[in-house]
């Protein structure tokens, strides 16, 4: 049988909500999906992942499904989507959904039930009385908020680890399993490739009791990687995902290397790759919503330890979860198409499975939002509440807020330089940043110079080339501002350089000996320097 996961899979990952609107409602859709297949195998990706397409009211985008058999009507119909894997696949792109099951919407049927009365369907939730007047725990909640809700009027409470919408459905109860199975079994039979398990490493709750004290996330100790949850995954991949040959790539909330090796090591069958954030962490304290400054230096050593550590990673710099790595790491604003094509080049050069997000590939930037008003995000204005009752002053606010919004990844997709980036003909569910007339698709493809064109050569040469595919990874300089590693398949080594800094600096001692430029993202690049952002692949 046809495996899907291959050795050069490059992941394309599409936010239905922000692609392209063909109906004017502000809101992108399945056809603008449909309309785009072109550019995206022009770009060279082969595989898309799409964020959540299912029934939703929305209170999370689309990451609180109502119905999990059914398309949300404002993204299209269920022909849509048939026509959507149709068309992909003629042109050699396969399709990964995300499988949200950490929680359900409020609305879906089984919660509607369970309100009703129902004890089948009670038991799919996690439902328990209060405690001496108070909530069942002291555990924290994902967006800044407290966990439990009133579960009716029946004077009980339901967990939501995420919004007040998002039940966290029981996993102990194997009832869910067999939905769960006939779920993705629905979507495997009409030719989806595998999934993205959303938060898929906190589904089983070993017990609800009163957590430790920590600054992030108080209970994270009794459902964070539990036996319970390793026994799931194992029998959903043995059971639905390899009969079908397809494939997964989870999304482990504060793994670490051994808890990750754990999740996705093959020997363990249960995830194919994960997502890890510790990369992402470089700039924060403590919690993601404070912010300082990039620490290369960290960056760098943690790329090295997940490259030695796992054997195979899911590498992604930007997903819509993350402000635009583009303007966390770099000078965006002198230096933006040098830092997103050196983006492409450490992308394409890890030893793993590189996921890029929509927009990366014409190096779109933070949104530029003026104030509270223009954020949609839940946990953004949740993050906001919390600020405010901790007495952090509103300017500090709405720095914090501006700097980490999720917002900031979701802006619609700057296709053109006309009014809305040519995003929609109406009035886009979230502000378009204003640097389209410059930043965009169009004007970015007739440059020849431009980031998307990198992107696409980059792409192009890590799946012709058997050594950024398979090659070990070693690494070789992590210095102040510049990142070095090798790629090694038997007796052939490739090398890959990164200045990651802003500033024109020599050629560091140790990468003299190599001789041959393979591509740089600079086309006066010089022997015996490296300028601002560069990147450079070399050969011996
Ligand atoms: O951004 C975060 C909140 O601080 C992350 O911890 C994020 O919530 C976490 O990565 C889980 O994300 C996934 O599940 C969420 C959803 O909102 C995110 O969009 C999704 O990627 C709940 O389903
Ligand atoms: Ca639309």
């Amino acid at each position: 049988m046809e495996q899907y996961l291959k050795h050069d899979t490059v992941v394309y990952q599409i936010y239905p909500r922000s692609f392209l609107d063909t109906n004017g409602d502000g809101i992108g859709d399945l056809r603008g999906i449909i309309q785009k297949l072109d550019y995206l195998q022009d770009l060279g990706i082969n595989t898309i992942w799409l964020s959540p397409v299912y029934k939703s009211p929305n209170d999370d985008n689309g990451y609180d499904i109502a119905d999990y058999k059914a398309i949300q009507p404002e993204f299209g119909t269920m022909e849509d989507f048939e026509e959507l894997i149709a068309e992909a696949k003629a042109r050699g792109i396969g399709i990964i959904m995300d499988l949200v099951i950490n929680h359900t919407s409020d609305e879906h049927e089984w919660f509607q039930r369970a309100l009703a009365g129902e004890e089948k369907y009670r038991d799919y939730y996690i439902i328990r009385p209060g405690k001496n007047g108070k909530v069942p725990n002291n555990w924290g909640n994902f967006f800044a908020d407290c966990p439990w809700a009133p579960f009716g009027d029946t004077g009980e409470y339901y967990l939501h680890l995420f919004s007040k919408k998002q039940p966290d459905l029981n996993w102990r109860n194997p009832a869910v399993l067999e939905e769960v199975k006939d779920i993705m079994r629905f979507w495997l039979e009409k030719g989806v490739q595998g999934f993205r398990c959303d938060v898929i490493n906190i589904i089983w709750k070993t017990s609800l009791e009163d957590g430790k004290k920590q600054f992030a996330l108080t209970g994270q100790e009794h459902y964070l990687s539990q036996p319970g949850c390793h026994e799931i995954l194992r029998r959903l991949n043995e059971e639905v995902i390899k009969p079908y040959g397809a494939w997964t790539v989870g999304e482990t909330v504060f793994v670490d290397i051994p808890k990750a090796k754990d999740l996705c090591s093959p020997e363990r069958k249960e995830l194919d790759m994960v997502f890890s954030f510790e990369h992402m962490e470089c700039d924060q304290v403590g919690l993601k919503w404070f912010k300082t400054r990039l620490s290369l230096k960290k960056l760098m050593s943690t790329l090295t330890r997940w490259q030695k550590g796992l054997g195979w990673n899911a590498n992604y710099f930007e997903n819509h979860d993350q402000p635009r790595f583009i303007s966390r790491f770099s000078d965006s604003q002198n230096y933006r198409k040098e830092a997103s094509k050196l983006m492409a080049g450490l992308l394409m050069t890890l030893r793993g499975t590189p996921f890029l997000y929509e927009g990366q590939e014409i190096g779109m930037t933070n949104g530029d939002f003026a104030d509270l008003s223009e954020i949609m995000d839940i946990e953004s204005h949740n993050v906001w509440a919390m600020a405010k009752s901790l007495g952090i002053p509103a300017p500090m606010r709405w720095q914090m807020i501006k700097r980490t919004s999720r917002d900031n990844a979701r802006t619609p997709m700057q296709w053109t330089s006309e009014a809305n980036a040519g995003f929609t003909g109406g009035t886009p569910w979230l502000k378009v940043n204003g640097n389209h007339t410059s930043v965009n698709v169009e004007s970015d493809l007739a440059d020849p110079d431009g980031v998307h064109a990198f992107w696409k050569q980059m792409i192009a040469l890590r799946k012709s080339s058997d050594v950024l595919c398979e090659g070990h990874f070693r690494s070789v300089l992590e210095s102040g501002s510049v990142y070095a590693f090798e790629r090694i398949l038997g007796m052939r080594r490739m090398l890959t350089v990164c200045n990651l800094s802003a500033k024109e600096i020599p050629m560091p001692a140790q990468l003299k000996g190599w001789k041959n430029r393979v591509i740089s993202n600079y086309d006066d690049s010089k022997a015996g320097m490296l300028r601002p952002f560069e990147f450079r692949l070399m050969q011996p």
